[in-house]
């Protein structure tokens, strides 16, 4: 009698443990198939190439000096934007990018990690120390986009954040003829 009640109650709990092994399964094909889904049709891959830097030398030469900070017209008429997060802002805080350009993002840290993300966009990517974070934009918009930082980075992260301000292509150029590097920093 004991041993077939026992024989029940096992019964159930690999009945229970199989239904929950196919629920887990189930989870990980969906979140796997998400992320297939969201890397074919959004492209949002990871970086094919990893670029160093060094994050203590940022501001005394190289890429990533201040005087060298913003948005650059290329002879090509892309447009690169090069910012750096420290705790606790974005240089520059205001970001001005051209509307229907290509534009590339690069981006590093000078302290802890960072990460820049542009509301209504699936721009979205961390900026870490000794790293360069690179990465394609097109706005299609003309506007105000926020960009907080989406890495929590310490006690000041939820003041951290700038803005991104889309303009006109006409209008880019113009500001770009008498400016090696534009921001819409007051
Ligand atoms: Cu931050």
């Amino acid at each position: 009698m004991n041993s077939k009640l026992h024989s029940a109650s096992a019964a159930v709990a690999e009945r229970i443990e199989r239904r929950w092994a196919v629920i887990s399964v189930l989870i990980i094909a969906f979140l796997t198939g998400m992320a297939a889904y969201a890397g074919v049709h959004q492209a949002t891959m990871p970086q094919s190439r990893v670029e160093t830097i060094d994050p203590v030398k940022l501001h005394m030469s190289g890429e990533f000096v201040e005087s060298n900070l913003g948005s650059a017209l290329e002879p090509d008429g892309s447009v690169t934007v090069r910012v750096v997060g420290q705790q606790y802002s974005f240089t520059p805080a205001c970001i001005l990018v051209p509307k229907d350009t290509k534009v590339v993002i690069r981006g590093t840290s000078a302290d802890v990690v960072h990460g820049i993300l542009i509301r209504q966009t699936n721009i979205n990517t961390m900026l870490v120390p000794g790293y360069v974070s690179e990465l394609p934009a097109r706005f299609n918009r003309v506007g105000e986009y926020l960009m907080p930082c989406q890495e929590f980075c310490s006690v000041g992260h939820e003041g951290m954040w700038a803005k991104v301000k889309v303009i006109e292509q006409a209008e880019f150029t113009a500001l770009a003829a008498d400016k090696r590097r534009l921001s819409c920093v007051e």
